[in-house]
């Protein structure tokens, strides 16, 4: 009943000639029906993969935004030009982001609601660190770092977030949470969600990140609260990328 979502985050990577190659691979018929997919390229290529995709299945997602409308701030790219370019997804609290630059929950809260009010589906990133994790404290971070964006918000905008959970040790180091441990935390997630409301849980669509690659993804999407993958370093291929959406059918 849930669509799956296969969002590939290029980071700071990326080409022209690769925005190309993924319209090409991408043309191919092949792909499952029902599964929807999403790249987030760096801004500067953003007007290219629109082009490059037209034909394709591909969505377009961006990796940030500022949570103002418009003003003085240098370097900034607001929610309103990046539906402009026909940007449907974008990712919000990445752990890179926390970390590198310093976003807090408060900063994550304010860009879920500009991206919401700019009519883009925030992706919420979500993850423990190891230290978090050998300390026990998994859930309780995931919990709060979701809690803290979906509670103050009505349910007509919760219905509209996708999360992604992403075990900050397993992000570009090749160490993927089992199925299991991914699994684990995915239905926590779900059941604290559903003290909110238990259709919208039902509802939530919930993205593994973390090391996904093409010959992982089958068993990381099987469990039951996998809805998709958001996938970093094997995204950097079309045809690595390609396999993990044929595997989400
Ligand atoms: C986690 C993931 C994509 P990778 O950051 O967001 O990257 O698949 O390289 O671990």
């Amino acid at each position: 009943m849930r669509t799956p979502l296969i969002a590939g985050n290029w980071k700071m990577n990326g080409s022209t000639a690769l925005v190309e190659a993924f319209g090409k691979v991408f043309s191919q018929p092949g792909l499952p029906a029902n599964v929807d997919v999403t790249i987030h390229p760096p801004f500067p290529y953003l007007e290219a993969a629109r082009r490059a995709f037209a034909d394709t299945r591909l969505t377009l997602g961006a990796q940030t935004l500022n949570p103002l409308h418009s003003g003085a701030h240098t370097g900034e790219v607001s929610g309103g030009m990046l539906k402009e370019l026909g940007v449907e997804y974008v990712l919000i609290g990445h752990s890179e982001r926390r970390e590198l630059y310093r976003e807090s929950d408060g900063h994550v809260y304010d860009r879920v609601l500009a991206a919401l009010n700019a009519d883009i589906k925030p992706i919420l990133c979500v993850g423990e660190t190891l230290e978090e994790r050998d300390a026990g404290r998994t859930m309780d971070v995931v919990l709060r770092q979701v809690g803290c964006v979906m509670a103050p918000l009505d349910p007509v905008q919760r219905a509209q977030l996708v999360v992604a959970y992403e075990p900050v040790w397993a992000i570009g180091t090749g160490r993927t949470a089992t199925p299991e441990q991914a699994q684990e935390v995915m239905a926590g997630i779900r059941h604290h969600q559903a003290g909110y409301d238990e259709e919208l849980a039902q509802q939530l669509r919930l993205l593994y990140g973390g090391s996904m690659n093409a010959k992982n993804a089958a068993e990381l999407l099987a469990q039951p609260d996998i809805d998709g993958g958001l996938v970093g370093g094997a995204s950097l291929k079309a045809e690595d990328f390609y396999a993990i959406c044929q595997s989400a059918g």
